[in-house]
């Protein structure tokens, strides 16, 4: 059983200063964390978990198989492959069940939007044409809203569909990989059908061969990515705009002792976008006033945190493993949460202050949390009423701690198209630059770093990666909690180009870029399917994702979408490196995601435990790339001469399309 604590004593394992200085003090003595529990039970797990060979999939099990035991296999004769590859199929499903649900309620928020219905508009009209041309929707002489009700609606049947014809966003893809996939019979049809699929053929009796298990974990993975995830990301953009470059700060630092502090919990932006609107309201403002706070203010935590940091500015309190931290502060008035990644232990946090945490989804309750439900179509009116709850709990907050010493600031909002206009300038959109670079040597590649944080792993992990690969020169894109975890380490902001390699700091130098570029929320990795495809399209790097000297890395994960996002990256061509995974209890399975696939997709799982070791297998990844397309030996110094400079100056940097500034307070 985990304790109440004796002032900080679990600190040691702690890297975030503002966590130590939280749980150092009188007011947190209480509070029971996620630390505390991960000491107490201790860091053995079972053996047949963690290993991905128990399986409980009927009533005749639970079977625990040991690898090679001929009286260990399962009461049904299932081998250690053959369970641990459904398991890890059954996760991918899970994840990409997550995202797709996620998706759903966007699209139709989408629609609504669409049909004039609720406070939100279509904003980016340039996309929704561009989303549209792919969906065949006609745009000349149309509304914009009549475009978006024909765009919704052929979205929304993707979800459905039980047409045998692919995703209409896979034509996105890099036509090689297109063709794979259809030769491998993988293509995804509809983006539910996808994880049905997979439930049923991993229920006891159905499939029994781990590669065949593992067609459909692609095909369900890929139903994510280039599907699901896509849809919701490009969609989202066209509702709220896409995200330009834009200066916020991150840390627990940005909660207001004056103020009414509200943090913003979850991932569904729907939500959030309608909370940072009431927030303005007149109202509610007098509202504040009246309680005696001088304002009200949104803070993130999660991927809510990075979807409202990206579009608006408003500063993220809190990643993954700070959102009991931040009720610890005793400064929040009221924890709105929606879908995910919301530990159920946040309402027992609160018990020790004047916090509520209210849930807002019919599809995620919690014991002891206060329920005001969100209806999209009245979502103004149900955001203050969430807001009103808030700021009547502002006269009960009695003693807080707020930890002023690592607020950061960060420059965030580096979607796809604003790469895209960074570097190739506003009238000549391209990716050439970045790939010229690349095939120069300045560049040494892409490294993704991407999803949650984890407290059995030190959060610390993702700046040590972070900063191998910018010292070698390889440009980082990061997303979700990671994102958060890197931009509390400073390296979100230009001033970090001082950490680069002398070819990457150059080229950031000039255009006025970070050398870790913050892409979004745990759904927005599908804005890097689309960047890498770019990159493919602009020429000189191959012709599919698998011969880009790029990779990614989710080495924290704790999230089922981190292994669902892992497959339909590597389904997609471009190789992974987890810190680990449970599939080591089959050595024929294990072998297979780490090696076997190479052949069928051009691209594998890798597993390290260290961060530089993960470091160290990104960047030898990315050379043996560039071995492969020739471009090795171009890596040599190479100084930008006054044309090289005038070219990129030509392009979009950070300081031309604006740095807003914070734009939390109301
Ligand atoms: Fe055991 Fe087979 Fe049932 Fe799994 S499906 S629990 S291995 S009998
Ligand atoms: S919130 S899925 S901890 S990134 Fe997207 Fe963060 Fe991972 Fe949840």
């Amino acid at each position: 059983m985990a304790t109440k604590r004796d002032g900080c004593d679990g600190c040691a394992d702690i890297t975030c200063t503002s966590t130590k200085l939280i749980l150092a003090q009188d007011i947190a003595k209480n509070v029971v964390t996620a630390y505390d529990r991960v000491k107490s039970r201790g860091m053995s797990a079972c053996l047949f978990g963690s290993s991905g060979t128990c399986c409980r999939n009927c009533n005749m099990g639970p079977c625990q198989i040991i690898d090679g035991v001929e009286e260990m296999i399962g009461i049904c004769g299932a081998t250690a492959e053959t369970v641990a590859a459904r398991n890890f199929a059954r996760t991918i499903a899970a994840g990409s069940a997550a995202h797709t649900d996620h998706a759903r309620e966007m699209v139709k928020g989408f629609i609504e939007t669409a049909k004039g219905h609720g406070p939100h508009e279509i904003k980016d009209v340039d996309k929704l044409h561009k989303i549209a041309k792919i969906f065949g929707v006609a745009t000349e002489d149309r509304d914009k809203n009549e475009i978006a009700l024909e765009l919704g609606e052929l979205a929304l049947a993707e979800f459905g569909s039980q047409d045998e014809k692919p995703l209409t966003m896979l034509k996105r893809a890099p036509q090689k990989r297109q063709e794979l996939w259809k030769k491998m019979g993988i293509e995804p049809r509809g983006i539910d059908r996808e994880v049905v699929e997979m439930m049923h053929r991993t229920h006891m009796g159905v499939d029994q061969e781990y590669k065949n298990i593992m067609l459909q974990a692609s095909r369900c993975a890929l139903s994510d990515g280039w599907g699901s995830s896509m849809l919701s990301t490009e969609l989202t953009d066209i509702m709220f705009g896409t995200p330009v470059p834009r200066r916020a700060i991150v840390d627990m630092g940005v909660l207001k002792s004056d103020q009414v502090n509200i943090t913003v919990h979850g991932h569904e932006p729907l939500l959030a976008e309608a909370l940072c609107m009431a927030a303005q309201e007149q109202d509610i403002l007098d509202l504040a006033k009246k309680v005696g706070a001088k304002g009200i203010n949104l803070a993130g935590v999660c991927c809510t945190g990075n979807e409202i940091l990206m579009r608006r500015g408003i500063p993220v309190a809190a990643g993954f493993i700070q959102q009991e931290m931040v009720l610890a502060t005793g400064a929040v008035e009221a924890m709105v949460v929606d879908v995910q990644c919301v530990m159920q232990s946040v309402a027992q946090v609160a018990k020790n202050f004047h916090t509520d945490i209210i849930t807002t989804n019919y599809r995620a309750k919690m014991p002891d949390a206060v329920h005001i439900q969100f209806e999209e179509d009245a979502a103004l009116e149900s955001a203050k009423t969430i807001l009103k709850h808030a700021i009547n709990n502002y006269k009960k907050r009695s003693k807080v701690f707020i930890p002023q010493k690592e607020k950061v600031d960060v420059v965030v909002g580096f979607s796809h198209e604003t790469i895209n206009n960074m570097l190739g300038g506003s009238f000549r959109s391209s990716y050439r630059p970045l790939n010229d670079n690349i095939i120069n040597g300045r560049i040494r590649g892409v490294g993704a770093i991407v999803g949650c944080d984890n407290y059995k792993l030190s959060d610390e992990n993702h700046e040590i990666i972070a900063r191998e690969l910018i010292k070698n020169d390889v440009l980082v894109l990061a997303t979700g909690c990671a994102a958060t975890s890197l931009g509390k380490a400073g390296l979100l902001c230009p001033e970090a180009i001082k950490f680069a390699g002398p070819g990457l700091r150059e080229v950031c130098e000039t255009v006025g870029m970070p050398p870790v570029l913050h892409m979004g929320s745990c759904v927005d990795n599908s804005r890097i399917l689309i960047a890498a495809t770019e990159m493919v399209r602009e020429g000189g790097l191959g012709d599919d994702i698998s011969d880009l000297p790029a990779i990614g890395t989710a080495p924290l994960w704790m999230s089922e979408k981190a292994v669902a996002i892992g497959q339909y990256f590597v389904a997609s061509g471009a190789q992974v490196v987890f810190q680990n995974l449970a599939t080591t209890g089959s050595k024929k399975f294990h072998n297979y995601l780490l090696e076997g696939m190479m052949d069928s997709y051009g691209a594998v799982w890798n597993v390290a435990k260290e961060p530089l070791e993960i470091a160290r297998i990104m960047i030898e990844r990315i050379d043996a790339k560039r071995e492969a397309l020739g471009i090795n030996k171009q890596r040599e110094r190479v100084l930008f001469d006054m044309k090289m400079r005038r070219d990129l100056d030509a392009g979009a940097g950070i300081g031309d399309v604006g740095c807003t500034g914070p734009q939390h307070n109301t």
